[in-house]
């Protein structure tokens, strides 16, 4: 029997100044009740911050206070100006004698000094917050940690022509005018959160506003807050907003709480959105939206964010974590809702599909690379390089499979129980499981490994038949490999969805079964199989896992077209792809044949929906070829890659025309049917260029020139970018004309010539970083050029190290600015292990250069020297 509980408890040695997860302790003091004064001005804003604060638990510890970048102008005790406090490194420590004080403290901030958008700063103007996960210490001395809540009242003042919408968490109480042009407005939380969840807006913005009628019968004012001119951009954000609150009561039973709900959109912004109580603050990326300047992927990813944001009110608001360890608890859990959310709203294959791409192209990656670390991580330098792929998707993939075990309806019980148990507190991902245990009367013991081993596990799948005696035989091994500070693994619990069809007949052998695989190997005998079978697994993505199977490529092909799982049809398609060009890369003999076919039949079958063909249908990304190989050969996969577009486009030639010319003429609609008739256009319009067919750039500028919305506009801009045709110039000098003055599309207008094909992408990313419309100081634009450059496997690869030098210098430079950011674009730099000898001493040699920088930040600092390994 294997002992789970001694694998969990055992802490990993980490590194001197981290922080260990073992670590934690109860806080000393806590904060029932806090009140804040601003006085806000961009260049200096006075914080005044009352405090309550009382004893918890019998000690003689002193009140410490977490501050960062502000020195304390003022310390009162009780209303009484004390001296005795010391500042010790950032904190504020405070001698108390009581049980229970009011301790008040000021500061002076300046907001429009402050690069690295945490704490208060200023975007276009309007001065906003993002306190998570230790900004709130920049704003003013608190215990900045989760766990411990307080009920804010906060008064705000500033100059009304400059400032005239005044905006903080929970419901608005009162507001009014002041001398010299000065007003005043005070808000109310009555929900206990923690400070990372507190937020403040204040500036010129307009209103777009819609109300919502909860289950109980409350209606909800709400608000999306922009500048005046982006107005008509905000409909889709808040018809998300009104669909996500009644998804979330029918789904969960999860109502809203407060009067009023309020979002505000900002440019500047170093992630997607927060989740501040009653105010969200949000990235305007995932807000603003017009068919003119938003694609369809845009749309759904406003959707899904609003959703996102929404969902924390339950889980993350008003159940929070009770340390950054437990990051996943809320993340983890909020992601799986919002794809719950999203796949309801329209094809819920295909959406499991764009999920598990995004897995694979951002989750496997870091699993199996320098930075690899649990769901729940054992320690820390700097928590922000912790918002990652691992915490949200693969978390988000542990809950599915706790959905999938233990149903439908006990794990609704499960999450109704952990609502309800654990509302108004900071839990653990521990609490969250032990409620799907008790809920449902299953042992979870060992899954919770999932939570505690990084890597993604690797399942060997072989099926035998005996004709004769009509059984088949099932070997499944898993195998998880070594990742940075655990070297040996345990065997996982794998939920696998699993069918046999015959390979003659095609017909069902057996009804779909959920398999554990939870030991290294098993064997699973089915009898009565006498035709041949072929297997069918991990249908849905029922585990996320590499699947290794001895499946031919005359199997996968026939699965592609005849399996009754679409994930399972698009999973054999991408499978064949996959080998196909992995074998053309090594081998370099190129056998098309079996792709060539499959995606003939797939685009041939007029049962399907557009947009799952037009996923099916996609060649697998060329880092994700490279993810499968010992070495990554950047060109040599591109070149495989690029062979097989080529046939695919010449050899389906007719195909492509067809569906191309398939999607029905009409004006924009946002509609599920309509969005997959535009993607398999576009994906069409790609196969159709690559074909090298003479009529592909015209086809394209005529597309790009007669488009009535950015989805068709920005396809025939991708197309015509990878390309030397004329069209290619004349197409990126039109676009950014008519967009000049639209920060969003510009982005799409730098990352769609990062992520080039052609040969000298690198050589035009350099130029671009000169661009006066270039800037590092905006996270969005400096993602649109530097991420989607890192993110572009053969032009960053350059042998010459280019790519790397260019990334390395970029950093550095950012790294002054803004260093969550700087270290989120680092990785591409870490796979230098996966790379020829060559091309590893230069990666390695840049990440040298970055960690010996003067002054570099803890947030770059962990990523590259972790990823020196
Ligand atoms: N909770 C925030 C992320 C905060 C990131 C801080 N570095 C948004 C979200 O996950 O919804
Ligand atoms: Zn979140």
């Amino acid at each position: 029997m294997l002992d789970v509980s001694q694998a969990i408890a055992t802490p990993p040695p980490h590194a001197n100044g981290a922080i260990s997860r073992y670590d934690y302790r109860p806080p000393a003091w806590l904060v029932p009740d806090t009140r804040l004064v601003f006085d806000l001005d961009a260049a200096a804003t006075r914080v005044t911050a009352t405090l309550s604060v009382t004893r918890n638990g019998d000690h003689d510890e002193p009140l410490r206070l977490d501050g960062a970048g502000q020195a304390p102008l003022a310390v009162r005790v009780d209303g009484r100006t004390v001296d005795d406090w010391r500042v010790e490194g950032e904190q504020l420590v405070v001698p108390l004698a009581g049980a229970a004080h009011s301790v008040e403290t000021e500061v002076e901030i300046a907001p429009e000094r402050n690069t690295q958008l945490m704490g208060l700063y200023a975007s276009g103007g309007i001065l906003c917050t993002q306190c998570e996960a230790e900004g709130f210490r920049r704003i003013t001395y608190f215990p900045d940690r989760p766990d411990v809540l307080s009920r804010y009242s906060v008064r705000l003042v500033a100059d009304a022509a400059r400032y005239p919408i005044l905006l903080a968490n929970g419901d608005p109480v009162d507001a009014g005018t002041l001398d010299a042009g000065r007003h005043w407005a005070e808000w109310n939380d009555p929900y206990p959160k923690p400070s990372y969840l507190f937020a403040l807006v204040a500036g010129d913005l307009a209103v777009n506003r819609g109300s919502f009628v909860t289950q109980s019968g409350r209606t909800v004012e709400l608000g999306i807050w922009v500048r005046a001119g982006d107005i008509d951009k905000t409909h889709h954000a808040l018809h998300a907003l009104k669909t996500s609150m009644a998804w979330d009561e029918r789904v969960y039973g999860r109502e809203y709480d407060l009067d009023v709900f309020n979002i505000v959109a900002v440019d500047d912004f170093n992630f997607g959105a927060m989740e501040n109580k009653g105010l969200n603050i949000f990235n305007s990326r995932y807000i603003l939206a017009d068919p003119d300047t938003a694609t369809d992927y845009d749309y759904d990813a406003i959707a899904a964010v609003v959703a996102h944001e929404y969902f924390h009110n339950w889980s993350g608001n008003r159940i929070t974590c009770r340390d950054w360890f437990q990051l996943s608890l809320k993340e983890g859990f909020t992601v799986y809702r919002d794809q719950g959310f999203s796949a309801d709203q329209g094809s819920a294959a295909v959406k499991r599909i764009e999920d598990v791409r995004g897995l694979r192209a951002a989750q496997f990656p870091e699993d199996a690379g320098p930075l690899a670390h649990p769901v729940r991580p054992e320690s820390y330098l700097e928590i922000s390089n912790f918002y990652t792929a691992t915490i949200y998707n693969k978390g988000a993939e542990l809950i599915r499979m706790m959905a999938t075990m233990l149903g439908p309806q006990a794990f609704r019980a499960a999450t109704d129980l952990y609502f309800d148990r654990f509302d108004g507190t900071a839990a653990t991902c521990e609490d969250f499981v032990a409620c799907m245990e008790e809920a449902s009367g299953r042992d979870l013991a060992q899954f919770r490994l999932w939570y505690s081993q990084a890597g993604t596990p690797r399942v060997a799948a072989s099926l035998a038949h005996e004709a004769g005696e009509g059984r088949a035989t099932l070997r499944l091994a898993q195998h998880v490999p070594g990742t940075p500070g655990q070297p040996d693994k345990q065997p996982m619990v794998l939920p696998l969805r699993i069918k046999l069809f015959g390979a003659e007949t095609g017909r069902a052998l057996i009804d779909e079964q959920l398999v554990l695989l939870d030991r290294g190997s098993n064997t699973i005998v089915f009898d009565g199989i006498t035709e041949r079978p072929m297997l069918s697994i991990n249908r849905g993505f029922s585990s996320p896992v590499i699947i290794e199977s001895d499946r031919s490529a005359a199997e996968l092909g026939f699965l592609s077209a005849h399996d009754d799982d679409p994930f399972a049809r698009y999973e054999a398609m991408q499978q064949l792809m996959l080998d196909t060009l992995v074998a053309a890369t090594i081998e370099g003999t190129p056998d098309h044949d079996a792709v060539v076919t499959a995606v003939s039949n797939t685009l041939a079958d007029g049962t399907l929906d557009p947009a799952f063909v037009a996923e099916a249908v996609l060649l697998p990304s060329d880092s994700f070829v490279g993810d499968q190989m010992a070495m990554v050969d950047p060109d040599a996969i591109f070149a495989a890659r690029e062979a097989l577009r080529r046939a695919l486009g010449k050899r389906l030639a007719d195909q492509w025309r067809e569906a191309y010319e398939r999607a029905p003429a009409g004006p924009y609609v946002y509609s599920p049917a309509a969005k997959g008739h535009r993607r398999l256009r576009s994906v069409a319009l790609g196969y159709i260029a690559a074909s090298g067919a003479a009529d592909a750039a015209a086809l394209a500028f005529r597309q790009f020139e007669a488009a009535d919305n950015m989805t068709d506009r920005q396809g025939a801009l991708t197309t015509l970018a990878n390309g030397h045709a004329d069209e290619r110039e004349a197409a990126l000098d039109i676009f950014y004309n008519r967009y000049a003055d639209n920060g969003l599309v510009i982005d799409k207008w730098f990352q769609t010539q990062a992520l080039s094909s052609r040969d000298d992408t690198g050589r035009q990313v350099a130029e671009l970083a000169r661009h006066p419309d270039f800037t590092l100081a905006n996270p969005n634009r400096a993602r649109s050029l530097v991420g989607a450059y890192g993110a572009n496997q053969r032009a960053f690869n350059a042998a010459d190290g280019s790519g790397y030098r260019f990334l390395a210098d970029q950093l550095i430079a950012l790294d002054r600015l803004n260093p969550q950011t700087a270290a989120k674009l680092l990785p591409p730099l870490g796979r230098w292990r996966r790379f020829d000898a060559n091309r590893s001493a230069l990666m390695r040699a840049e990440l040298e250069r970055i960690v010996a920088t003067p002054g570099l930040s803890k947030d770059l600092f962990e990523q590259a020297s972790k990823s020196l390994g």
